[in-house]
């Protein structure tokens, strides 16, 4: 029997949640046309009868100093040092640039695992296939090069075949009917987050994060109350994420309320609100509690 944890590294808006969850059939991964969605060690699970693939997202690698960077770069460097094999996913719509340089160095450090490489995006017109091939076959030397969609599902099978065939021996590390190993606090704040950040644009996305004040199951496990915070920056944000006669926050928790019904056995009751919590990317405490 195979079983492989696989790390999924790449650089932002790659295609790097989207094909997590186009891989496990199911919605593990919050994805967003802003950068930087991803900030936590996400776990999708696939089980067949060939074994388990444990595959851990992780933020996007991009160079930058600042301190919530460092973390989010530290979460890609503790996924490598877990994983048994690497799937980096390349985005073939953009030109390769500095951050693949820094992914193939990192790599370089990694030689005895096996390296899948995706260039993702190819339902697009405009790719640099030729110029990325040529890069990564010569400096990253992949075990397999597939080329995907994560968007229509182009590729994704083969890739999984891919995967399994070298993936190591052993024995299966979480149920077999386990899709994830994320918590429903976790998955709703995330979800939260997903549908605010589909509607917010500039700084804010960024300067968002969602806090489960309480939740609490209710006759006889068939409601889940949650109450929750769509925690910003300033003050000016707050009336931003609210909206006018409070028509966004409204839309993000009937968004959040159709998405929790999809993926939970019970019904989810939700009490969203929205306060500032300044400065919160700079505060370590918050930081490392975020990333798990
Ligand atoms: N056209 C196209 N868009 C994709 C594909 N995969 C991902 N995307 C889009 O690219 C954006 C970033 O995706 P996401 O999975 O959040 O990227 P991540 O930062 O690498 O996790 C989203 O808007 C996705 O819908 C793909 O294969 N084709
Ligand atoms: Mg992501």
């Amino acid at each position: 029997m195979k079983s492989a944890f696989v790390a999924i590294i790449g650089r932002p808006s790659a295609g790097k949640s989207t094909l997590l969850n186009s891989l496990c059939g199911e919605k593990v991964s919050i994805t967003a046309d802003v950068p930087q969605t991803t900030r936590n060690k996400i776990r999708g699970i696939i089980t067949t009868e060939e074994g388990q693939l444990v595959f851990i997202d992780t933020p996007g690698f991009h160079h930058s100093d600042k301190k919530f960077n460092q973390y989010l770069k530290e979460v890609v460097y503790s996924s490598l040092d877990e994983a048994d094999m690497i799937l980096y996913v390349v985005d073939a719509t953009r030109p390769p640039g500095k951050e693949e340089q820094e992914i193939i160095e990192l790599l370089n450090k990694q030689k005895e695992k096996p390296v899948l490489l995706a260039v993702n995006k190819i339902d697009q017109k405009g790719t640099h296939l030729t110029e990325i091939k040529g890069l990564l076959s010569v400096n990253v030397h992949p075990d397999a090069l597939m080329e995907t969609s994560a968007l229509n599902g182009t590729g994704v099978d083969e890739l999984k075949a891919r995967l399994y065939e070298l993936a190591p021996e052993g024995e299966l590390m979480y149920p077999k009917e386990f899709y994830t190993d994320q918590e429903p606090e976790f998955r709703i704040a995330e979800i939260i987050r997903e549908k605010a950040i589909s509607q917010l644009s500039d700084e804010i996305p960024h300067a968002l994060y969602v806090e489960i004040a309480d939740m609490e199951m209710k006759n006889e496990g068939k409601e889940l109350w949650v109450r929750a915070f769509l925690t910003v920056e300033s003050e000016s944000q707050v009336g931003i994420v609210v909206g006018k006669q409070a028509k966004r926050i409204k839309w993000i928790r009937i968004a959040s309320l159709k998405e929790f019904k999809k993926i939970f056995p019970y019904k989810v009751r939700l009490d969203l609100r929205v306060k500032v919590n300044s400065k919160w990317r700079r505060k370590d405490y918050l930081l490392k509690g975020m990333f798990h």
